[in-house]
């Protein structure tokens, strides 16, 4: 660079650039979802399917916004284990492999699910060998990620609506008692992860989200190892963000544990769609113990419900006005500037 003709006396100069240069950093302490997330502590990732990890543009935008990766299927029953006892970890291995290289936290998912099941599990009708089925399941995924996983969806899903337990192989051939069975087994597997429960439809208060309080706090007063919960986060016409949703994410923070939104996703576009993840963004950044925000995925291109074009990056990689609405809650939550 030429140096100044002395017209402008360089320390002005300086000033003048400075403020130059800090003038965009009003409005957005952070130009990425992943680096404004972590200035509120937070941790900002996606669901990640292996087979995307060629695709240049995803991965670019990847690598730019998200700073945490949850396998979409790839550490799922039916994929890791489809045959009793023979295990492929090849694809949830990259996924990891991945994470790790670029700095990313990992949320294992899942270790217990009533969906995704290989045949084989299904077909045990014996509640005592279904639990060891389950029991070896768990160590041998769990344990081959030992040290890897940040946290674990231990278990997924195991309420209905209306707070009774779903209706499942492991309900139905166990009892209530495979949930806990689940994060005993998880915990003796990889003590080093931090242990969730996650679920759908639990946002806000109500019966479901009162069942899952209640099993968490019976699980906290005996000692049953659990550490967070998870709030999927799908929201649509029918289920919109409602708004005690930072109250019910208080009160599980109150019970001692983390709170995470893990799937999170809005159908519809435009402002409407901006303004509910706006709303369920900034109910998780009211409570110091949600820590982890995380879309269902990085863009719509790839979504498995397309058509709801629910994510924050749209099919052509730009970002939507909800991508800025949550750039914007999380900006502000950490500099008190829009
Ligand atoms: O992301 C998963 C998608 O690829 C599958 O087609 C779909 C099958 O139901 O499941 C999606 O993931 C589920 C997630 O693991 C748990 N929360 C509910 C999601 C939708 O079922």
């Amino acid at each position: 660079m030429k140096k100044s003709s002395g017209a402008v006396a360089p320390l002005a100069t300086a000033l003048l650039v400075t403020a130059l240069l800090a003038a965009p950093q009003a409005h957005a302490a952070a130009y990425t979802l992943k680096d404004a997330a972590a200035a509120t502590g937070r941790v900002f990732g996606a669901v990640v399917p292996a087979g995307l990890l060629g695709v240049a543009d995803y991965t670019k935008t990847l690598d730019q916004e998200f700073g945490q990766v949850t396998p979409e299927n790839e550490m799922k029953w039916n994929v890791v284990e489809r045959v009793r006892g023979k295990f492929d970890f090849a694809a949830a291995d990259r996924l990891v492999d991945y994470a790790e290289s670029r700095g990313m936290a990992v949320r294992g998912s899942v270790l217990a699910w009533h969906s995704q099941l290989p045949g084989w599990v299904v077909n045990i009708s014996s509640g005592a060998r279904l639990l060891t089925a389950l029991r070896e399941h768990i160590a041998g995924v769990a344990g081959h990620f030992r040290g890897r996983v940040d946290y674990w969806d231990v278990v997924n899903e195991a309420f209905g609506d209306s707070g009774a337990r779903r209706n499942s192989v492991f309900q139905e051939r166990i009892g209530d008692g495979w949930v806990e069975e689940a994060f005993l087994a998880a915990e003796a597997a990889d003590p080093t992860a931090k242990l969730c429960y996650n679920d759908y439809y639990t946002d806000g208060f109500g019966p479901k989200s009162d069942a899952v309080y209640d099993l968490v706090r019976d699980f906290v007063a005996r000692g049953v190892p659990i550490d967070c919960v998870g709030f999927q986060g799908y929201f649509n016409s029918d289920h919109r963000v409602p708004a005690d949703m930072a109250a019910n994410l208080r009160r599980f923070a109150d019970l001692g544990v983390d709170v995470h939104l893990t799937e999170l996703n809005v159908t519809g576009s435009g402002e409407k769609q901006a303004k509910a993840y706006a709303v369920a963004v900034s109910a998780c950044l009211a409570v110091p113990r949600c820590t982890v925000i995380a879309v269902g995925g990085v863009t719509d291109k790839y979504y498995w419900n397309a058509a709801k074009t629910p994510l924050l990056i749209d099919a052509d990689y730009s970002r939507k006005p909800a991508y800025f609405s949550v750039l914007d809650a999380l900006n502000e939550a950490a500099t008190g500037w829009r």
